[in-house]
C-alpha cells in the first residue's frame, strides 16, 4: 500500500511524464511544419515514449492501492528560434526530468517503501540513456551550426544516430 505521501509524489511524476509527452509533440509538430522529417519523426517517438512513462506510473499507483491522478497540464513552447535551441531545450527538460525522478527515488527510501524504489530503477536507467542521447545529438547540432546541408543529412540520420548511443549507454 502506498503512503499518501509517495502516493503524491507518484502522482506528481505522472503529471511531469505526461508533460513529457506535450513538450515532445510540440517539438515534433514545429519539425514536421519546417520540413524536417527525420527530426519529426524522432519527437513524435520521444512522445509516444513519454506516453508509455507515463502510463507505467499510472498503472503502479494504482496496483498498490492508489489513485493516479490525471490532472491538467502545463502547456509546452510550441515554436523555437532554431533546431539548436530546440534540442538545447530537449536536453534541459531531460535534465529536469532526472532530478524530478532522483527526488522521487529519495522519497522512497526515506519512507521505507522498497517497491516503489526498486520499481524506479527503471527511470533511473531510462533517464541516463536519454540524457546521453540528448547530449549526442546537441554535439552533432552544435557541429552542424548554421549549415543547411548539415541539417539535411542530420535530418536523414538521426533514427540512426540515437539507435547508436542508445546502444553505447551500458558500456559508457
Ligand atoms: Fe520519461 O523519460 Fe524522458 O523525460
Amino acid at each position: 500500500m502506498l503512503s499518501k505521501n509517495i502516493e503524491a509524489a507518484l502522482n506528481q511524476q505522472i503529471r511531469i511524464e505526461a508533460e513529457s509527452s506535450q513538450v515532445y509533440l510540440a517539438m515534433a509538430v514545429w519539425a514536421e511544419v519546417k520540413g524536417l522529417e527525420g527530426i519529426a519523426s524522432f519527437m513524435y517517438d520521444q512522445s509516444d515514449e513519454e506516453r508509455v512513462h507515463m502510463l507505467k506510473l499510472v498503472k503502479f499507483v494504482n496496483e498498490r492501492g492508489g489513485h493516479a491522478h490525471i490532472s491538467e497540464l502545463n502547456a509546452p513552447n510550441v515554436t523555437f528560434n532554431s533546431f539548436k535551441e530546440m534540442f538545447e531545450k530537449l536536453l534541459e527538460h531531460e535534465i529536469y526530468v532526472s532530478n524530478s525522478i532522483n527526488e522521487l527515488v529519495h522519497t522512497s527510501l526515506q519512507e521505507k517503501d522498497y517497491a516503489t524504489h526498486n520499481f524506479l530503477q527503471w527511470y533511473v536507467a531510462e533517464q541516463i540513456e536519454e540524457e546521453a542521447m540528448a547530449r549526442t545529438i546537441l554535439d552533432k547540432v552544435n557541429m552542424i551550426g548554421d549549415d543547411k546541408g548539415g541539417l539535411y543529412l542530420f535530418d536523414r540520420d538521426i533514427q540512426q544516430l540515437t539507435v547508436e548511443s542508445a546502444a553505447d549507454v551500458p558500456d559508457a
